[in-house]
């Protein structure tokens, strides 16, 4: 019997959560009979670069319930690594503290000369390998050659002509505080759109162009992604105080589309809306069809912007606007984001596409007159 140790609200943040998730499981094959040496319980592995506590949660809970349940472990291990480099470093590594926890059972690649290593190693420490029996038997005759990992400048992707920008560089490579700082000094001399079309934009599209060919990893995209926002937050009061007052333009829903976590532009346009006057419900992202369509029927709003970044998302964009069509919403539709083109937009029926932010309030223009 293999049991995970999530629930109808998902996966629990801590070892405790995960604990009385397993404490349910074994209460139910408690409750038919099945022995507890017989129950496996999965603790799930998260990934690292995303939420770096979650590695101790996991390892934790599963010490939990081999000491507390008196039952077995089973663990997935290589969902560890996703969106690092050199990624057998950390499944072997993790794999070794993951056995020192209590795992009995792991999902793993028996083909890995690497992770085969870890076990008969570990097996061999933990005297579980009788006079290192397995352990020669595997390796008496192996020549260990000393691999090299190749070098690439993962946290400095070229900067090119706009290197010199210190925003630019900020961004590109990661750093909050300097962002917001070099952000502000900008501002003094540029207006704050160009600042976000000349700089950001630029920047996150060296970035981009960086994790595509695998010289940057997530959490170096992350970094740069909260570069970003940080400058953006600047940029926006500068923006705000230049900005319309008075009496609302119109209304206008926009979304990032099911899916898709990228909003960045989205928030852009957002900003520039509002500093045109328009009133704008802004839904957030990764937004199923059902709420875009009910805040239109809510609000009556004329006008929808849609933002998808990903090739993959796209599809849910299309099922968006076929969404509203279907609820027979009298509305506009502008769509955007990195992936799109005017052709695919059309193709998959938006009424507008729009390339930037500005693009957006030249379109609200000629719906609100
Ligand atoms: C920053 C970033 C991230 C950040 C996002 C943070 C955030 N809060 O948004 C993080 C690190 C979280 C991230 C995650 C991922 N990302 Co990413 N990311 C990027 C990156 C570098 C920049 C995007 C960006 O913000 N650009 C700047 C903004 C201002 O530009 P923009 O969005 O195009 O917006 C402008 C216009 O398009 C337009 N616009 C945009 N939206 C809208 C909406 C409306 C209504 C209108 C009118 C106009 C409009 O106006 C905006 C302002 O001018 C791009 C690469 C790139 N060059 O685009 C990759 C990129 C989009 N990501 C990519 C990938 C693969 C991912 C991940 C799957 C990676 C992973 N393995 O986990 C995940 C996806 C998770 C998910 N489910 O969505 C790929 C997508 C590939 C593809 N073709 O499908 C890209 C292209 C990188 C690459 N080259 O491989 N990413």
């Amino acid at each position: 019997m293999v049991g995970l140790a999530l629930d109808e609200h998902g996966i629990p943040k801590t070892a405790e959560g995960r604990f009385e998730v397993a404490k349910r499981i074994v209460a139910a094959t408690d409750a038919i009979g099945i022995p507890r040496g017989d129950v496996y319980i999965d603790c799930l592995t998260l990934t690292v670069s995303a939420e770096q506590s979650a590695a101790s949660e996991t390892l934790k809970a599963i010490t939990m319930c081999k000491k507390e349940l008196g039952v077995r472990t089973v663990l997935g291990v290589s969902n560890i690594s996703f969106g690092l480099p050199c990624r057998g470093y950390m499944n072997t590594t993790f794999l070794t503290l993951a056995m020192q926890a209590g795992l009995d059972l792991a999902i793993m690649n028996p083909n890995t000369p690497e992770m085969m290593a870890a076990v008969r190693a570990y097996r061999v420490l933990t005297s579980q390998d009788e006079k290192c029996n397995d352990y020669v038997a595997a390796y008496a005759n192996v020549q260990v050659q000393t691999s090299q990992v190749a070098k690439t400048d993962a946290a400095a992707p070229a900067g090119g002509a706009a290197g010199a920008d210190a925003l630019f560089e900020a961004v590109r490579r990661g750093l909050k505080n300097e962002a917001r700082a070099a952000a502000e000094e900008a501002l003094k001399t540029r207006e704050p759109l160009q600042v976000v079309n000349e700089t950001l934009i630029p920047a996150l599209d060296v970035v981009g162009d960086a994790f595509e060919k695998g010289s940057i990893f997530l959490p170096q995209l992350l970094q740069s992604a909260t570069a970003t926002q940080a400058a953006f937050e600047v940029i926006k009061t500068a923006i705000a105080a230049s900005g319309s007052q008075g009496e609302s333009k119109g209304r206008i829903v926009i979304a990032t589309v099911k899916g898709d976590v990228h909003d960045i532009g989205k928030n852009i346009v957002r900003v520039i809306l509002e500093n045109y006057g328009y009133d704008v419900l802004d839904l957030g992202r990764d937004v199923p069809p059902e709420r875009v369509v009910e805040a239109v029927r809510q609000t009556g709003a004329p006008l929808v912007g849609l933002s998808a970044l990903m090739t993959t998302t796209v599809p849910n964009m299309q099922a968006t606007i076929e969404a509203l069509h279907a609820a027979n919403l009298p509305c506009k539709v502008m769509v955007g984001g990195a992936v799109l083109t005017k052709a695919y937009a059309e193709q998959i029926g938006a009424d507008f596409y729009a390339k930037d932010a500005k693009a957006s309030a030249d379109y609200a223009k000629q719906i609100f007159g």
